[in-house]
């Protein structure tokens, strides 16, 4: 073995010429199960000799494979408690890091404290699988890696490599025997190839992809490569595979039966695309082998500035989908990658960007059968190098060309095949090297068929698209008008500047969906739709990666890099998924499905018709089913179906919706709702899967009223109680309403800040801003409070200390027999911009009021947006209509805790509870302004010191705050500034809220 090969640039040794992944008749044998393992501080393992036959593994852990060792129970030696229950937090075990790399850069050096985890497996093999002792007969497959391994077949050294997400095959035939075998491997956690594996995402190192045995004749193929395009013109599919050895390749649905190298032309054939995955199943037979083949026909070609695909242009949908389990980590199970797909689809997601790696090939092969376009990733960014300025950084240095060109290699061989693949992505967030430009061109030699994209590379030169990472919405216009800036560092006028700006765009990441958020994601879309330039988008990302640990105490919690005991530390940035880290969606899930639907439903009360938009790039309507429903006030009062045409894709039609009976406006407020949904199931979701929805205000033109009379009569009116406020008589606050002691109202204008309000380093710091100035912690000041006849003033000044900005405000509250109005206005006074503190101009991210209701609250109704929680820039997937829920329930259990659950355009809840008067809250005048609220079992203080959701406890009261607004969720994190639009700007504004009470 080389010397210190962990360090070497060279890759691999010994390893078999990568070749594309299939089933065949070859027999494969699995060697997952449990194996022997132990874990050293070093590389040097626990020494030499421990791949020897006799070698005596009694004493070490069992393990299972695959699994990151990190993840589980394992002892280890050197930790102050060698055994605890995984994942570790101490900082043995599994370690976040965003950029920053884990170790001092020296490339390609890596400390001594490198762990070490020695694996030994024996097995059995029957003399009829060793039947054939020749080199090439068997083949041993490592599926992955983390991150450099050494093997011994039977004490014998077959070699070493690097490259995590990359199989590596070894010939064994000559090695095996019948009966015991043992396979001995030795996997080092740090490795040279874990400069070039810098991802945001836990270092897990282990065997945590299959390890396989394939008995394979001699003779076999080693590579063959399918051909299947498609000609839109003609609908003639152009069948040919080749292949390293002569064959037979035969598909009888097509009636093909042809030579290896012929080239087939089938005329009528169905094409291949995400929306209709048609495949064709045959096989190759050769070398003694049958192969399977699974054919998709599509031609993918960048054509007059666009990306398109059999001729038609096409639009990602899509996520970035990092492989992890809350459990184990990047070892996913098929039932999880059926269950990722399944999610994706029924999100309307139609693609996926698998970054920053090969996923399982598995993963892809789903992605064949489900349909969704696949941006496939090399394992390669080389981030940490930020650091050192980019100097050495592996693409620009020639030390380090093999082992580039190597992963490449293994990746477009593993997976050319694959009809879903329709981009190869070089790497990400490797800056810039004369390497690229060569891994281009061998990836343009070897896979003529697909385009190539490299994001980072301000030249854009050796990528077929142009594409960036979190712009601002106009700067996203601009490029889709083909307007935007040149880049830094590239000559105006330049080839490439002129290049690149004919070239397509491909929105790599958008819309960071860290904590709650991320807002924008309609505005994102309305844009990626507009410009013929756009192929579409990725939102970072499809899941958080937290771990499911547990605290001292034994209490259960999502775990993330700010909980281990290591550093450099990226903290939370590991939480930014649209789902939980267990797969439950979060409400960003629900607005992405919303946002990127690809059925537009816009009825129109005026015409008395639906708009209806098919989005599609190749199917119809014709697997959706249409219906409508009219509600008053939030009830259905009548619905009926729709009957659509078979729309073609990208293209519309009007219906009128005859059918729809006239109501009389003074019922209540009427809401026409439209939806498709899936007319039959399908393998990703049953049938009456809702796709789509629309709605409009319907105001009734027309004449005999069909509705059911005054909406009030729903809501089990009971007996009203008098209003009987009881004021405080220095402060002007209540201290009871309805006979319900109550606190407050008192100005409000601070939320616990979201993950998105924090920003990023010092760049869009809302949060932080906001505490600079004291957003958080006002004081409140009652200047007047005065009573005429039923009408009650108070009038105040609410401000933080050290700061002149304020809010000076007025309450005037009208007590009638059974209700209670209030008005409630807001003035700003005081520098709330250009602030003492400097630069800040602030808003604050909330303008309202906060009360303090009885414990005993346990329920809440509401006409508004729901059911899920709303914000001013996430709401496409919150109807309107009537909902309630428990206040529990309402809480949505982000993993780090902050602002939740808000609901905007209220016109009004209902608070209940057990042996409490019921409550009304409304709108006093729903046609000049609504409200948002939120309600809680503890304060927005609480929410925001606590670390975790178990730190969160029953305050004893419920926080109800009723907001003129919040501003917007934004994606700040990683991402541009909340849009002026969707913040509370510092104007006078005024609620008109209507009090009741019933029993
Ligand atoms: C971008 C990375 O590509 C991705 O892996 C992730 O880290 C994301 O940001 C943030 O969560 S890189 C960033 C510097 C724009």
């Amino acid at each position: 073995m080389l010397d210190r090969y962990w360090e070497s640039t060279a890759g691999s040794a010994g390893a078999r010429a990568p070749r594309p992944w299939t089933t065949s008749t070859a027999r494969l044998r699995s060697l997952n199960g449990r194996w022997r393992f132990r874990l050293s501080p070093t590389p040097a393992g626990t020494g030499p000799g421990f791949e020897r036959d006799g070698y005596d593994d009694a004493a070490w852990d069992l393990i299972r494979v695959p699994a990151h060792w990190v993840l589980e129970d394992i002892t280890v030696p050197w930790a102050d408690e060698p055994r605890v229950s995984a994942p570790r937090l101490d900082g043995t075990g599994p370690l976040y890091t965003n950029t920053a790399f884990p170790f001092p850069i020296d490339p390609p050096r890596v400390p001594t404290e490198n762990p070490t985890g020695d694996y030994r497996l024996e097995f059995e093999l029957p003399a009829d699988e060793v039947a054939d002792r020749r080199e090439g007969a068997t083949v041993l497959r490592f599926q992955g890696v983390d991150s450099c391994a050494a093997v011994w077949l039977n004490g014998v050294e077959l070699g070493w490599f690097t490259g995590s997400r990359l199989p590596v095959e070894f010939a064994v035939g000559h090695l095996l025997r019948a009966g015991r075998n043992v396979l001995a491997v030795r996997v080092h956690r740090w490795s040279a190839g874990s400069y070039l594996e810098d991802q945001d995402m836990w270092w897990l190192p282990g065997l945590f992809r299959d390890v396989e045995l394939i008995e394979r004749p001699v003779d076999a193929v080693d590579d063959f490569n399918i051909v299947a395009d498609y000609d839109h013109t003609t609908g003639v599919g152009r069948l040919r595979v080749d292949a390293d050895r002569p064959g037979m390749v035969e598909i009888p649905e097509l009636g093909v039966r042809a030579a290896t190298g012929e080239t087939i032309a089938v005329p009528e054939v169905d094409p291949w695309s995400a929306e209709r995955p048609r495949l064709y199943r045959g096989t190759l037979t050769a070398g003694g082998e049958r192969i399977d083949l699974v054919v998709g026909f599509r031609t993918v070609t960048i054509d007059g500035g666009r990306l398109l695909v059999n001729g038609s242009p096409i639009l990602f949908r899509g996520v970035n989908r990092h492989e992890h389990d809350e459990h184990r980590g990047r070892s996913l199970d098929r039932e999880t990658m059926v269950r990722d797909i399944e999610l994706m689809k029924r999100a309307n997601i139609n693609a996926v960007r698998t970054s920053h790696y090969p996923p399982h090939p598995e993963f892809l092969r789903l992605c064949d059968e489900y349909g969704l376009w696949v941006v496939e990733e090399c394992d390669l960014e080389t981030h940490g190098f930020i650091y050192a300025a980019w100097e050495g950084n592996p693409p620009a240095e020639p030390v380090w060309r093999d082992a580039l060109h190597d992963r490449i290699r293994r990746m477009v061989q593993r997976d050319k095949n694959s009809p879903s693949v329709v981009v190869w992505s070089m790497a990400n967030e490797s800056w810039t090297g004369d390497t690229f430009r060569e891994l281009r061109q061998w990836i343009r030699d070897a896979d003529p068929g697909r385009p190539v994209l490299y994001e980072r590379d301000p030249s854009y030169a050796d990528s077929d698209f142009h594409s960036l990472m979190y712009p601002s919405l106009e700067d996203l216009e601009r490029i889709g008008r083909r307007e935007e800036p040149t880049p830094e560092g590239v000559e105006p006028g330049s080839t490439d500047d002129v290049r690149r700006r004919g070239l397509p765009f491909l929105l790599v990441e958008y819309a960071h969906a860290m904590g709650n958020g991320p807002g924008s994601l309609v505005d994102y879309q309305r844009i990626l739709e507009a410009h013929e330039r756009f192929c579409g988008g990725f939102v970072w990302e499809w899941i958080d990666h937290g771990f499911a640990a547990r605290d001292a105490a034994g209490r259960p919690f999502t775990a993330h890099g700010g909980d281990i005991a290591f550093r450099p530390n990226g903290g939370r940035y590991c939480l930014d998924g649209v789902l939980f880290s267990d797969r439950t969606p979060s409400p960003a899930y629900f607005e992405l499905a919303a946002a990127i639907a690809p059925v537009a439903l816009e009825p129109d009360a005026a015409s008395g018709t639906v708009r209806i938009v098919n989005k599609h790039d190749f199917a119809d309507l014709s697997a959706l089913v249409f219906g409508w429903r009219l509600d008053v006030d939030g009830l259905p009062i009548a619905e009926g179906p729709i009957d659509v045409p078979a729309v073609g894709p990208r293209s519309g039609v009007q219906i009128v919706l005859d059918d729809v009976p006239p109501v009389e406006a003074a019922d209540g407020e009427v809401w026409l709702t439209v939806t498709a949904a899936l007319a039959d199931a399908t393998d990703w979701a049953p049938r009456g899967h809702e796709v789509a929805v629309g709605q409009a205000r319907w105001e009734t033109v027309g004449s005999a009223p069909a509705s059911a009379g005054p909406a009030a009569r729903s809501e089990e009116v009971g007996d009203p109680v008098r209003p009987e406020p009881v004021f405080d008589p220095l402060t002007g606050a209540l201290g009871s309403l309805f006979g319900v002691g109550i606190a407050g109202p008192t100005v409000d204008v601070w939320r616990a800040p979201t993950e998105n309000d924090r920003g990023q380093g010092s760049s869009n710091t809302m949060a932080a801003d906001g505490k600079a100035v004291g957003l958080d912690r006002f004081t409140h000041r009652t200047d007047a409070r005065a009573t005429v006849g039923p009408t009650t003033v108070v009038r105040g000044r609410s401000g933080p200390a050290t700061q002149t900005l304020a809010v000076l405000w007025e309450q005037t509250w009208t007590v009638g027999d059974a209700r209670i109005d209030l008005t409630a206005d807001f003035a700003f006074t005081g520098r709330w911009s250009d602030t003492p503190h400097g630069h800040y101009d602030v808003t604050p991210p909330r303008l309202g009021l906060r009360l303090a209701l009885p414990g005993g609250y346990d329920r809440v109704e509401w006409f508004g947006r729901g059911p899920g929680e709303s914000y001013v820039d996430s709401m496409a997937a919150a109807r309107i209509g009537r909902f309630a829920a428990s206040i529990d329930s309402f809480q949505v259990p982000y993993p780090v805790p902050e602002e939740n659950g808000n609901h905007v355009e209220t016109r009004w809840l209902r608070i209940l509870g057990p042996g409490l008067p019921t409550l009304r809250i409304a709108a006093t005048d729903p046609e000049i302004s609504l409200f948002d609220f939120t309600a809680r079992r503890w304060t927005s203080e609480a929410l925001e010191n606590a670390r975790h959701p178990h730190d969160l406890s029953d305050s004893g009261s419920v926080w109800l705050n009723l907001d003129v607004r919040q501003q917007g969720l934004g994606s700040s994190s990683c991402g541009p500034a909340l849009p002026e639009r969707y913040r509370v700007p510092s104007e006078p504004a005024t609620l008109r809220l209507t009090f009741t009470a019933e029993r």
